[in-house]
């Protein structure tokens, strides 16, 4: 298979004043693009390169020692770019709903609780990284972080279904050293309900495909 750059689904200035255009185009057009051209050029004439990219990333063990850091690093970069475009939007609307929102006070104690959680995970990752919302096969709700382009799903059954670089990449040109205001303006262009979506399927069971292609 060969991986492609998925479109953004919105223009680069579509989540200003959170997230600038100039930082939507160099991280989608040049950042995504390059981890999907290295994991092209990892994978390609092997005999993974019919694997999707879950199958390739939630089993990093099974490939060789030579492509296996190059797939790590690439294929969770596509991976995680893929997921975190699709959970942003312009004019994100409404909050959680429904038994989503239930299971976020289950988990968190109130909306508030899990942005708190989160962006204490996210404010503490040193250097570069992630934070995610992962839901488990029964709806549980957890926060957890990875380094680099790591991604919840090598090492674990959870899978996330809201994630949030805070690689300096993501927000340097705007934010400077000041990760925690990127972090809370963040939460005004998450598409909740796309990450509904993601629990539903999360819930039901479904293997972590949202950004498998
Ligand atoms: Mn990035």
């Amino acid at each position: 298979m060969t991986f492609t750059l998925p479109e953004l689904g919105y223009s680069f200035d579509a989540l200003e004043p959170h997230i600038d255009a100039r930082t939507m185009e160099i991280h989608h057009d040049k950042h995504h693009a390059g981890y999907v051209a290295k994991l092209n050029a990892a994978v390609d004439g092997t005999e993974y390169s019919d694997k999707t990219l879950g199958e390739l990333i939630s089993n990093l063990d099974a490939l060789p020692e030579d492509m296996r850091g190059a797939v790590r690093n690439n294929g969770g970069g596509h991976w995680n770019h893929t997921l975190f475009w699709k959970v942003m939007a312009p004019g994100s609307g409404d909050g959680p709903s429904g038994e989503f929102a239930d299971s976020i006070n289950n988990a968190f104690g109130s909306l508030d609780g899990l942005k708190e959680a989160f962006a204490n995970s996210a404010a503490t990752r040193f250097g570069s990284g992630w934070a995610w919302l992962v839901s488990d096969s029964n709806g549980c709700l957890t926060v957890v972080s990875t380094p680099n382009q790591d991604n919840p799903i090598m090492d674990s059954n959870c899978c996330p279904i809201l994630g949030i670089d805070v690689w300096e990449h993501a927000y340097y040109l705007n934010y400077q050293n000041r990760r925690p205001d990127y972090i809370t303006a963040w939460w005004n262009v998450v598409n909740w309900g796309v990450v509904h979506e993601f629990w539903e399927k999360a819930k039901a069971g479904e293997p972590c495909s949202c950004c498998s292609g």
